[in-house]
């Protein structure tokens, strides 16, 4: 851990160090969260899987927008990343309709002011993939907003830029990841500006945290879908009669190796790098 540095926010899984004036460490735990609640145990290699794909995506779509990336650390968990001034909102992309949108077109056959045609199945494909964006909330829930809120929030002109940069991330993401047997059902970017006002990515981006990962081959609408990561923690959990208040339960042996195993698996298949290749040098993702 940096030795100086100080503790400038942390998340359910990430912490946030300052380096010094511009940069920022951003460091991923392998704790793993389930039904909003951090479990007490840990899924050894997680951070070090999720900061080597959120690198991957950052090399691989520079073209698309610019990133805040200075740096991986040789323990692979860590970013050495620029400081920017974050937007407000959460930029959600969906292309399946599941979570929040699923509840929402049920309830009123739109979401974020986005009009879906009828009859639609819940994790059904949606025709085109839509921008929802969100609020950040401080605790509990972000909730969805409409285009009008969002652009109240960081302006018109601005808005218009983050959905064409966010839609074009996840259709890069989303093919990138069909091709290799992961749907990539919705995700969530965070961005933010530079110095000169130029809009940047950051945070992690197209990991299984940031997104829900279907596998392909199990896929079919109609009902809710099996997640590619977590799914044994899920099903672990679901079978306890625990109330999804914290604390969280304590995880066995097998639920632990079968989820890493689910976490390594994803790494390997999206970049196609052995995953002992990046923990012997991270760097192998960033060309
Ligand atoms: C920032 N968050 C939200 C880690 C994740 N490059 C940046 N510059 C300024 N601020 C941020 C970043 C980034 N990334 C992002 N908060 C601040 C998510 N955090 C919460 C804390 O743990």
């Amino acid at each position: 851990m940096p030795e100086a540095a100080q503790h400038v926010g942390s998340g359910k899984v990430r912490e946030l160090y300052a380096l010094d004036d511009e940069r920022l460490l951003l460091v991923a735990s392998d704790r793993i969260s389930t039904f909003d609640v951090v479990l007490p145990t840990e899924i050894p290699d997680k951070g070090c899987v999720l900061t080597g794909l959120s690198a991957f995506w950052f090399t691989r779509t520079r073209d698309v927008c610019r990133n805040h990336l200075l740096g991986l650390r040789a323990d692979g968990r860590s970013t050495e990343c620029r400081r920017l001034e974050m937007l407000p909102i959460e930029c959600v992309v969906r292309g399946y309709l599941t979570g929040s949108a699923w509840n929402d077109y049920r309830a009123r056959g739109e979401v974020c002011g986005h009009a879906l045609p009828p009859g639609l199945l819940e994790s059904e494909r949606l025709p085109e993939p839509i921008f929802t964006p969100a609020t950040k909330a401080q605790t509990g829930h972000d909730e969805n907003i409409t285009r009008a809120q969002a652009a109240e929030l960081v302006g018109a002109g601005r808005l218009d830029e983050v959905e064409r940069v966010c839609l074009e991330l996840y259709r890069f993401g989303s093919e990138h990841a069909a091709a290799r047997g992961i749907l990539l059902a919705d995700t969530k970017f965070e961005l933010g500006l530079d110095d000169e006002g130029r809009l940047v990515l950051a945070d992690e981006a197209l990991t299984p945290d940031s997104s829900r990962f279907w596998p392909a081959d199990e896929y079919e609408p109609g009902r809710p879908q099996p997640s590619f990561d977590k799914q044994f923690v899920r099903d672990y959990c679901e079978a306890l009669d625990w109330d999804k208040a914290p604390p969280g339960p304590e995880l066995p042996d097998d639920v632990v190796a079968g989820t890493r195993a689910r976490y390594l698996e994803a790494f390997e298949r999206l970049t196609e790098i052995p995953f002992a290749a990046y923990v012997d040098d991270p760097r192998v993702v960033l060309s």
